[in-house]
């Protein structure tokens, strides 16, 4: 296949056509193309052989560069939370088995990282390596003025492994490969006209497929320029979007809802919406009130576009179209999706375009992923045949427009754009001296879409565990993300006859 980064094609190590030109601003730290191919240039070379490396994903330019280096030397590399607690990192490690962790140099690593030799990440490396075995024939003589930086040509090879949470037990690794990558980021351009002339403004995390592949390596693969604000904050929004130079915003439904909110007495931050060419919410359905009040006050509607880990992108809205909240758009280039009902029956004809009849989404194309890392029988189990079961229930309307109406399973919570398993925080709960019995779910929460809720039987009435140390034993075992955000008290959870929590049964928040 064609290189990732056509951009970086950099044997000369010029960066490409324009190799003065930015390729990442991340807080303090600029890269142009030349930098960035001679910074990921070195550290491919430092990791090529390497089977797999860890990734210690700060919202940074380190974080990119470790990525593009990874990719460029086809070492398939696996992104950390850098807040992931010990449990989920020990998980995640002893799952992977990672040959060395990529941080950046002033980062300081948990003890669960010690035993892995560390590779510092140099944004401007002293002296610069060729690359060994480049796969497409090159010699590996470096030419004047720098390294080969050659990518493989092997279209399948994994090269990202992102771990996601499911209904129970602790998050999978989903393997992606080098086509699935490609495909979606050029389906999704195709979508967008996103070109090398956009300046994608974010604050995505780094560790998932939002702010990573969409967010840093779409603007690389398009040879354009992403700003990484180092931390959400309307104000940076406000500064980089518009007349800052940005073209494009992505966020999950959170950002958008505090740019919202903030809208009202900030007319700076409105003109800077005004000003970009595109806005793009995904990861959570975006509510209508908040799409409303972001028309209102700056005339431009936010694109949703819907994906997931396993599938990369799947649908979008197409910008300029008639707005249409509250669904997701169409199939993107190359995407299959169809209905199926509750029988396992194709919704074919008029009722899979009606508006009405609710199937689970099924995709397949070249975006999916190809597999969850060990674990087999998962993978046989999330496919239909080559269709992949997504779990998330729908309705088509009759221009082909998905509207997401559910999820199949209850177990799964979608919070500040985060997908996390029920089943996790519970066993994470249920470790501490203090819980006898724990049920987790999700409610509605405005600005996260879904909150964290606990609700806990103490193993002594009189002494219940306090809600913020409920919280710091979640956060520590797993991810801060992960915590409750609420913890109730009751006598006994709501169980059936054959002893299940029956969560429907527990009272209604009020
Ligand atoms: C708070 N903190 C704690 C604790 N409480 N740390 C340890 N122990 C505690 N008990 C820390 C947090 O780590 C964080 O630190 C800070 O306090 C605030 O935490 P929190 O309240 O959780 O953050 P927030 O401000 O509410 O975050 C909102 C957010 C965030 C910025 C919108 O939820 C976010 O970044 N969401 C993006 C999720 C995402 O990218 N999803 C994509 C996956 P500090 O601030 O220092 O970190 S879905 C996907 O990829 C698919 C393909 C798709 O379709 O996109
Ligand atoms: P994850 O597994 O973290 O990649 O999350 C994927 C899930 O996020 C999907 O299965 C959907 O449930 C949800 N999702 C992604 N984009 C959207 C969107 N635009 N609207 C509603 N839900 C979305």
């Amino acid at each position: 296949m064609s290189a990732l980064f056509p951009a970086l094609d950099a044997r000369s190590l010029t960066g490409g056509p324009d190799p003065g030109r930015p390729a990442l601003r991340c807080g303090p730290d600029t890269l142009t193309y030349a930098g960035l191919a001679r910074a990921a240039g070195a550290l491919a070379a430092r990791i090529g052989g390497t089977e797999r490396v860890a990734v210690w994903a700060t919202p940074s330019a380190h974080t990119a560069v470790a990525v593009v280096a990874s990719l460029l030397a086809g070492v398939p590399a696996v992104p950390l939370n850098p807040r992931t607690g010990e449990r989920e990192l020990a998980h995640i490690l002893g799952d992977s088995a990672p040959g060395a962790v990529l941080a950046g140099p002033a980062d300081e690593l948990p003890a669960g990282l010690a035993g892995l030799p560390r590779i510092d990440v140099e944004l401007a490396p002293a002296d610069v390596p060729a690359v060994a075995e480049p796969a497409d024939g090159y010699t590996g003589t470096e030419p004047a003025g720098g390294p080969a930086v050659a990518e493989p040509d092997d279209a399948e090879s994994p090269a990202l492994i992102v771990y996601t949470s499911g209904t129970t037990g602790p998050p999978k690794g989903v393997v992606l490969s080098r086509r699935a990558i490609a495909a979606s980021l050029d389906a999704l351009a195709g979508a967008w006209a996103w070109t090398a002339d956009d300046v994608l403004v974010h604050a995505l995390p780094l560790f998932h497929v939002h702010g990573l592949i969409l967010g840093i390596l779409g603007p690389l693969r398009r040879g354009g320029e992403v700003r990484h604000l180092g931390a959400f904050s309307v104000e940076g929004v406000a500064r980089e979007l518009g007349a800052g130079g940005g073209t494009m915003l992505f966020g999950v439904p959170t950002m958008y809802h505090r740019i919202a909110d903030a809208l009202g007495e900030d007319t700076r931050l409105a003109e800077a919406l005004a000003g970009a060419r595109l806005l793009v919410s995904g990861s959570a359905a975006l509510p209508l009130h908040d799409h409303e009040r972001i028309a209102a006050a700056t005339g431009r509607t936010v694109v949703e576009r819907y994906g997931m880990t396993e599938t990369l992108m799947n649908t979008s809205v197409l910008p300029g179209g008639e707005p249409r909240p509250g669904t997701v758009g169409i199939p993107l280039a190359g995407v299959d999706l169809r209905l199926v009902d509750e029988d396992g029956s194709v919704l074919a004809g008029p009722k899979g375009l009606d508006g009405e009849t609710v199937g689970e989404v099924q995709v397949r194309g070249p975006n999916l992923f190809s597999g969850y890392l060990n674990r087999p029988e998962a993978t046989a189990a999330a496919f239909d045949g080559d269709w992949f079961r997504t779990g998330d229930m729908a309705v088509r309307e009759a221009d082909g427009s998905v509207r997401l109406v559910g999820r199949r399973a209850t177990d799964l919570i979608k919070s500040g754009g985060y997908k996390i398993g029920a089943g996790e925080i519970e066993n994470a709960l249920l470790d501490h001296p203090g819980i006898r019995e724990v049920a987790v779910t999700g409610e509605p929460d405005p600005d996260l879409g879904e909150r964290i809720v606990a609700w806990v039987v103490p193993s002594d009435a009189a002494r219940p565990p306090a809600e913020a140390e409920l919280a710091d034993h979640v956060a520590g075992l797993l991810s801060p993300h992960k915590r409750p955000r609420v913890v109730r008290y009751l006598d006994a959870l709501p169980r059936n006859d054959m002893g299940k929590v029956l969560k429907k049964a527990l009272p209604k928040a009020g």
